[in-house]
This record gives C-alpha cells, sequence and structure tokens, in this order.
C-alpha cells in the first residue's frame, strides 16, 4: 500500500487537501470514531450524534466515489481507542510509505499528529487547510509587527482578497465597509421568525443516537428532537432555506434575543462549516447572489459575509498565532468557579434560564446569547477562564478548539489582555432589556441594582468596573464607565458593592 489519508471527523469535504492527487486504488482513507476524541470535553450529545453520522455518511459518499475507506465504528471494546491508536494498528498492518493528513483544528492533536514520525515511525505530511480563505502563514504575515489586531481592518483585507461585495473599481459596496449601525435593532415577534431547517433522522442517525444513548448517556443534553443536516446535499438544502426565510432579515435582528425563539434570524450553518459540509466562499457567494437578485438588503448580506470571512478567520487566524500559550492566559486573574447552574439552567435569571435552557435542547445558542448573556455574565462574575472555555467547548454542536477559545478567552473573557477586543463587551441588566423581552418575565427587577431583587447582572458589572480599574481605566473606550461610577454618590458605590460582594457569595442560589 502506498498511503494512509487519514480524515478527522471535522474534515468531511470531498475537496480536502490530504485527498488532492491520491491514488483510488493503492491508497486507504482513514477515519475513526474514538473515545479519545468523543470524551476529551463533555461534548453535547447531539454534537457526538451529528459528528458521527455525519462521519458515517460520508464514508458513504467516498466508497461510492470509488475510494477505499478503513472506517472504525465507536465501540468501548475497541482496541484502538484513540487516532493514534487506529493509526499505528494500519501502520504496524500495511506498512504504508506515509501518512498524509490535512492541518487539524485543535492544537492538543496537532502536536501528537506532529509527533508520530517519531512515536510511530512513520513520515507524515500534514497539508494546509484549504477550506479558509486565509492560510495560518497568510494571518501571520499580516499580524506581524501590529500591537493590536483589529477584526475591521483584516476583514477588509479579505474583502479585497475575495471581491465580496466590492466593486469593479475596488470599492466596498454601498460606499461603507460596514453596516453594523444599521444592525441593533429589538425583535418584537414582527416579522415572525423563520421555522429552523429540519432534516429527520435516516437510518444511519437513528443508529447513531441509539449508540450515543447506550454509551455516552452521562454527556451533556439530550438527543431529543435531533434534526441537524448530516451530509453536504442536506446543509446545503439547509443553506437554501437560510437565504429563503432568514437572511433578509439576519442583519436587522442580528444582536436581538427572545423570550420565545430559540433561532431567530441566525442561519446556523456553523456546525456544516465547522466539519467542511460547506464551503465558506460557497456560503458567501449564495448570500451575495441574493443581494443581487434583490432578495436581500445590503446590511444583512454584509453582515453575514463579515461573520465569515471576517470574524470566523480572524479567530483562526489569532488561535494558531498565539497557541498553545494562548489556553493559558488568565490576564483578569479570574478565581470563580463555574457556576452549577450553566450545566442545568436552574437559575432565577431569566436570560441565563433562557440561553442554558436553548443550548441542553439545541447544542445551539446564538451569537447574542453566547457573548452577551452566559459569556457577559462569565466576565462580570470573574469565572476562571479555563472553566467557561471547556463549557463552551462542550455544550455547542458547533464548538472545536480553533473557534471557541479565542471567542470565549479573547472576545468574552478579555483574558489575553485585548488582544483580540479593544475592550470587555461587559454589560449591566440594561442592555438585555433593550435587546430582549427577558426582563419582564424575570424574578429579577433590571431596574434595580440594589436589594433583594435587583438583577445581578447590575451589580456586578460595577463591581467588574471598579474591581478592575487598573486594568481598564486608561482605556479610552471605557472612560465613560469610569466616569459614571466614579460620580455616583459613596454610599451609592458601597451598595453597590455589597450587593454584588452577596451575588459572588451567594451566586448558586441566583
Ligand atoms: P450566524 O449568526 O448565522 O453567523 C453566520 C456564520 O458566521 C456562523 O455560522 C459562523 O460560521 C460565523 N461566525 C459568526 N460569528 C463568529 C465568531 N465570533 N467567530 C467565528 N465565526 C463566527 N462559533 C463556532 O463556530 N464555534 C464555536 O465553538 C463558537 N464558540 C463561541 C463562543 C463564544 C463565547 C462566543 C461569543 C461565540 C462563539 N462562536 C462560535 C461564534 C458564534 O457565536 C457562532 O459561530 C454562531 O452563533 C453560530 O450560529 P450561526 O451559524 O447561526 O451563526
Ligand atoms: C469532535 C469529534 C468527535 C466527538 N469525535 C471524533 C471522532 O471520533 N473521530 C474523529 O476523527 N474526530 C472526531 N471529532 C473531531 C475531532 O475532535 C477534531 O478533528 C479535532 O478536535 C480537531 O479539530
Amino acid at each position: 500500500m502506498a498511503n494512509l489519508i487519514l480524515i478527522l471527523g471535522d474534515q468531511l469535504s470531498h475537496r480536502l487537501s490530504a485527498l488532492e492527487g491520491a491514488d483510488k486504488d493503492n491508497d486507504l482513507v482513514v477515519m475513526a470514531e474514538v473515545h479519545s476524541e468523543a470524551s476529551y470535553t463533555n461534548h453535547h450529545k447531539k454534537k457526538l450524534v451529528f459528528i458521527f453520522s455525519a462521519m458515517r455518511h460520508f464514508v458513504d459518499a467516498l466508497e461510492e466515489d470509488g475510494w477505499r475507506v478503513h472506517y472504525q465504528r465507536y465501540h468501548p471494546d475497541n482496541p484502538a481507542q484513540s487516532i493514534e491508536q487506529v493509526i499505528a494498528e494500519l501502520v504496524r498492518k500495511y506498512q504504508p510509505e506515509r501518512v498524509i493528513t490535512t492541518e487539524c483544528g485543535e492544537w492538543r492533536l496537532h502536536e501528537q499528529i506532529s509527533r508520530w514520525h517519531k512515536t510511530l515511525g512513520i513520515p507524515v505530511e500534514i497539508r494546509p487547510d484549504t477550506r479558509f480563505v486565509c492560510n495560518i502563514d497568510e494571518f501571520a504575515r499580516w499580524a506581524d509587527g501590529k500591537k493590536q489586531l483589529r477584526m475591521e481592518f483584516f476583514y477588509r483585507e479579505m474583502r479585497k482578497k475575495t471581491g465580496l461585495l466590492m466593486t469593479p473599481e475596488g470599492q466596498p459596496e454601498g460606499g461603507h465597509w460596514n453596516f453594523d449601525a444599521d444592525n441593533r435593532k429589538k425583535w418584537t415577534g414582527k416579522p415572525p421568525a423563520p421555522t429552523p431547517f429540519r432534516e429527520e433522522p435516516d437510518t444511519i442517525t437513528t443508529e447513531v443516537i441509539e449508540l450515543v444513548n447506550e454509551h455516552f448517556s452521562e454527556h451533556f443534553g439530550t438527543t431529543d428532537d435531533f434534526h441537524y443536516a448530516v451530509t453536504t446535499e442536506q446543509a446545503r438544502q439547509a443553506l437554501g432555506h437560510f437565504i429563503d426565510f432568514a437572511l433578509p432579515c439576519f442583519g436587522d435582528y442580528q444582536d436581538a434575543m427572545s423570550d420565545n425563539e430559540d433561532w431567530l434570524f441566525h442561519s446556523i450553518l456553523s456546525p456544516y462549516l465547522n466539519t467542511g459540509l460547506l464551503d465558506p466562499m460557497e456560503v458567501c457567494e449564495e448570500a451575495v447572489r441574493a443581494w443581487h437578485a434583490g432578495r436581500a438588503p445590503l446590511n444583512a448580506v454584509e453582515g453575514f459575509v463579515r461573520q465569515i470571512i471576517g470574524w470566523r478567520e480572524f479567530v483562526r487566524g489569532i488561535y494558531w498565532l498565539l497557541m498553545p500559550g494562548y489556553a493559558r492566559e488568565n490576564r483578569l486573574g479570574n478565581s470563580c468557579e463555574l457556576p452549577w447552574f450553566y450545566w442545568t439552567g436552574d437559575t432565577k435569571m431569566r436570560c441565563m434560564h433562557k440561553a442554558i435552557d436553548a443550548t441542553a435542547r439545541n447544542a445551539y445558542a446564538h451569537h447574542i446569547q453566547r457573548l452577551m448573556i452566559t459569556g457577559n455574565f462569565a466576565l462580570l462574575a470573574g469565572v476562571k477562564s479555563e472553566a467557561i472555555c471547556d463549557w463552551y467547548l462542550a455544550v455547542y454542536i458547533d464548538a472545536f478548539d480553533w473557534v471557541e477559545l479565542p471567542n470565549t478567552l479573547g472576545m468574552v473573557m478579555h483574558a489575553d489582555g485585548g488582544y483580540l477586543g479593544s475592550k470587555p463587551y461587559a454589560a449591566s441588566g440594561k442592555y438585555i432589556q433593550r435587546m430582549s423581552d427577558h426582563c419582564q418575565n424575570c424574578h429579577y427587577r433590571v431596574q434595580d441594582a440594589t436589594g433583594d431583587r435587583a438583577c445581578p447582572f447590575n451589580s456586578l458589572y460595577w463591581h467588574f468596573i471598579d474591581r478592575h480599574r487598573e486594568d481598564f481605566a486608561n482605556n479610552p473606550r471605557m472612560t465613560m464607565m469610569y466616569r459614571n461610577w466614579d460620580k455616583q454618590k459613596p454610599e451609592r458605590r458601597e451598595a453597590l458593592r455589597a450587593r454584588a460582594d452577596w451575588v459572588l457569595a451567594n451566586i448558586e442560589t441566583l
């Protein structure tokens, strides 16, 4: 045999670089469901179903296409329980010339694979992951010499590089790079939010659901009502569904939250993008086509494209630029344990309950819930970075280290000292009230900052500002917050501190 071609569970693309130029008659594609990948975090049960089912469907498609595939289905008694053990077994059995693979999405596994030439005595060729618009070296060149990295400037480079939403003269369509100012509307039920795309489980998915329920019953969440796409064809239908029904309002309600709607106008495409079922350029081009056809406004399409060729590429660049040290950053010195209600949703804070409950049911919460509800609370309470990062890695169907870590540690927790974001997204209950209808159904009173029923976000917000004066007082984007804090009467500041101390001491009871 010539080569082993290793394809990981988040590399399910027929155009994967590892497959380029391969010899279908002699090379062997290797894919494996293994305990080590299924258990490095407390993966949501729906994430396990999604990955295993998508892997199984992908193998069927490869075989139909004439590839020879070695596929290991999960069983707790399999002798090989890690990717490395699977490869080691096959190296012994077939003595291939080399292992070919595509850059993986996580430092942990990347380190292991990079050592296989020593540990397994086999040459390993790691090819660049061409599923991204910007490769790792290109990002490093862009970042070189910059003190702070700003997504907005990186995004403009990606717009120029891809030509997306650019005029023939090289100018941004509509005369602006960014239409975010138009994208901050509160949603009050109209227009109605579309029902999300649904794919009912087929035989393969049903089998996997049984497997996950049997062997991963202790994992977070539920397999009930699994309806995600598990093939490229289905994921393309999900993309079409988004373009037809949600994209037109995506921009307007991008920052909105609702007590009654889990998905609002979001695309729910991240699981497919992150596993290779969809290609980012294909997705953006489809959205731009909708704009050209007059089926979606520019603020929506630009906002959507920015998330994908801007934020998504930017966080990946930062991950590979700064790992492995990045994962250990905790610059705000946080020491609070993750409150248990992050796992149960059992809290009287309505917004937190709603975000965590949706997460447990769907393995999904939209960006603003992740950033401004569960993330904001962890930031204000000073939860340990490692603990909150591990939570985000576990609970979402789209969570992979390269994208989860910079979003959580950098964007939410500001634990990297502001490398990713120029200021922390700290916000009081007022923001949640402005962007949602949660507060009107909450046990706590959003208009109060002190007293037994005061919204915990309010006093925690001021506590955060107060305790991090040294970190932020000189940040020009935070000047106003310090001015507001300083101009409050000393008794008021004491009362806010006391309420926040109580909240922190009794966090499990909130
Ligand atoms: P939409 O709102 O429809 O956005 C369209 C696409 O843009 C998404 O599918 C996604 O691919 C991309 N995108 C949007 N925002 C970001 C972003 N900040 N970073 C990277 N890509 C982005 N996204 C993940 O894919 N995996 C994660 O593990 C993840 N963890 C997160 C953790 C925290 C604390 C926060 C604040 C954000 C995280 N995000 C993560 C980013 C974002 O919340 C999700 O990509 C988005 O909610 C996915 O839902 P959607 O497909 O409906 O997105
Ligand atoms: C997430 C995941 C899970 C749950 N299981 C597997 C698996 O059994 N086999 C596999 O090849 N990949 C799996 N994955 C995806 C990997 O964890 C992912 O490739 C790495 O974290 C790098 O992003």
